[in-house]
């Protein structure tokens, strides 16, 4: 069976001797956080101050909140806002993102650290140094921090378990992706073992939603536009949200991201994207592929990242401009 991370035994030596004897540690994920980048984080930070570790954990997002979907994992109520973080931490872990502009504001404390850790599986990265796990190839950046937390204790506790599971099925897409190797459920597999609820994240994950979620969605998909012509022929199918759908339904741009869901199995379009306003007027485009466009190249282009078949980046556009910058990036697409 092709193990589920693949990096040189050297790499871990490295990682391993940058977390033993250390004093204090800062953990930080990619702006605008995810189910694998707080799971990640939150997972190796309860493995280190159990180790006695003085840990910080936080993301650098200038108007800074706790996503509301991720509000009940276990260890939430410990993460600060990033100007709690020390200018100058003795270790900074950097988590589910290789690109210093994915740091948002604390990208100055990734060069004053006294060391770095790099731990990610994106293949589009760039701007930072130190020792790095990175493998493009693993299915989640849980599956790297499973891997390195298993060389560093013996034992899993069930809520380290399920923070790396909450990263494992959102990277996933519940298992459903190319990424989902025997490997994948191999770590799964030690993940339930440990105690892990299936049922219960699930339920968290995507069985509840506030009942604004179903207006907003309502909204989106009253705007939705199909354009056949699109992505050489192999079509756009496109919507989007406005401050005024979220005030209206008393919810934050986070609880919205499923709207993308919805659209995204639209048969005629390879493509879906989902423009999301923000309270500054700028969008936060999410875009997914059926499976023959390349979006996380076209979005690295626009200023974003992501993988190759779900990606994001923002425009600073009104809605037409940003569709029209999409569809002529999306005419360049590479072709899986
Ligand atoms: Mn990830």
């Amino acid at each position: 069976m092709t193990a589920a991370v693949t990096l040189p035994e050297q790499r871990w030596s490295d990682a391993l001797s940058l977390l033993t004897d250390v004093a204090d540690a800062t953990l930080v994920c990619h702006v605008a956080p995810d189910g694998d980048a707080l799971g990640s984080m939150l997972a190796l930070a309860r493995v280190l101050r159990a180790r006695g570790v003085d840990v910080t954990c936080t993301w650098g997002d200038e108007r800074w909140t706790v996503p509301a979907p991720y509000l009940w994992l276990p260890d939430i109520d410990t993460v600060v806002p990033p100007s709690r973080v020390p200018a100058a931490p003795s270790l900074l872990v950097v988590l589910d993102t290789a690109s210093r502009d994915r740091l948002g504001v604390l990208g100055p404390v990734a060069d004053a650290a006294g060391a770095l850790l790099v731990i990610d599986h994106h293949a589009h990265n760039s701007g930072l140094a130190g020792v790095q796990l990175i493998d493009p190839s693993a299915a989640a950046t849980a599956v790297v921090v499973e891997e390195l937390v298993r060389r560093l204790v013996d034992t899993i506790d069930t809520d380290t378990a399920t923070l790396l599971y909450v990263g494992l099925v959102t990277d996933t897409g519940s298992f459903q992706h190319s990424v989902t190797t025997p490997a994948v459920h191999a770590v799964a597999g030690r993940l339930l073992a440990a105690g892990v609820r299936p049922d219960v994240v699930a339920q968290q994950l995507w069985g509840s939603r506030p009942y604004g979620f179903a207006r907003v969605l309502g909204a989106a998909l009253s705007r939705l536009v199909l354009d056949p012509e699109a992505v050489g022929g192999r079509g756009l199918v496109w919507t989007w949200t406005t401050t005024d759908d979220l005030a209206a339904a008393g919810l934050g741009l986070d609880e919205i991201e499923p709207v993308i869901e919805a659209v995204r199995a639209t048969r005629e379009a390879d493509v879906a994207a989902v423009f999301k306003q923000d309270v500054d007027g700028s969008f936060r485009v999410s875009t997914r592929s059926r499976g023959a466009t390349d979006v996380g190249a076209v979005c690295a282009g626009l200023g974003g990242g992501g993988h190759r078949l779900a990606a994001g980046f923002t425009s600073y556009d009104d809605v037409e401009t940003t569709a029209a910058t999409l569809v002529a990036a999306l005419s360049a697409a590479p072709t899986l």
